[in-house]
């Protein structure tokens, strides 16, 4: 049975074909074009109540009935509950995952985020204005993250979800015009991360 995957080429999207690859799972793409408006489509809404990608549905669910997810962090745990890979079962080790994962999902996407769409604002003192509490917090978080990375090779005690979910928006690390020779630990992370097999198939696959 496969996971049916409802996505788009975006660092949201990412996370999830970087963790279902890194799992071993077996999924079917089902791109979204959110440039399309198909986000809004009355039977994608059916699972993704907020128009947005990720959703997916397992059909292979608890108690083998389907089950859908929304929400890129939910669905992470989902599957790594599923699959008791990458998401520790022990409160204390799964405690870490859950801080950067949330971490991740509260902050280190929706501030670059925001660079990203204040970018193409067009008026120039609401584009400076925008850009420069965005970007700002946006290195604040990269240097979060690089003192976090610092002696370390995952964010938490093991590769995690909670890597492939930072991993999806650091991959967009020069549209929110980050230099990660600035944050080198985070440089070292990145770089051994997309070298992962099974990290660089789900940053590969086409899911527009
Ligand atoms: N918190 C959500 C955010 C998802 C999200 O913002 N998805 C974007 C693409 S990365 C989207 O679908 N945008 C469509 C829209 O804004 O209508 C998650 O992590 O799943």
């Amino acid at each position: 049975m496969a996971i049916e995957f409802y996505t788009w080429n975006t660092p949201n999207g990412r996370k999830i074909s970087a963790a279902l690859e890194e799992m071993g799972l077996a999924y079917n793409v089902h791109p979204v074009n959110i440039s399309k408006n198909e986000q809004f489509a009355p039977d994608f809404l059916k699972i993704s109540p907020n128009n947005r990608i990720p959703a997916i549905i397992d059909t292979d669910g608890p108690g083998g009935q389907p089950i859908s997810v929304f929400e890129s962090g939910a669905i992470l745990i989902y599957l790594g509950t599923k699959t008791g890979k990458f998401y520790p079962s022990d409160p204390r080790k799964q405690v870490l995952v859950l801080e950067w994962l949330m971490w991740q999902m509260g902050g280190f996407g929706p501030m670059p985020g925001q660079v990203h769409h204040f970018l193409q604002v067009e008026n120039e003192q609401d584009r400076r204005y925008g850009l420069e509490r965005y970007s700002k917090e946006t290195r604040r978080l990269y240097g979060v993250l690089d003192k976090r990375l610092d002696g370390r090779d995952y964010v938490a005690d093991e590769c995690s979800i909670a890597d492939f979910a930072i991993l999806g928006w650091a991959w967009r690390h020069e549209r929110h015009q980050v230099n990660l020779d600035d944050f080198p630990h985070v440089k070292r992370w990145y770089t051994t991360m997309m070298a992962r097999p099974g990290t660089k198939r789900g940053f590969e696959v086409a899911l527009a």
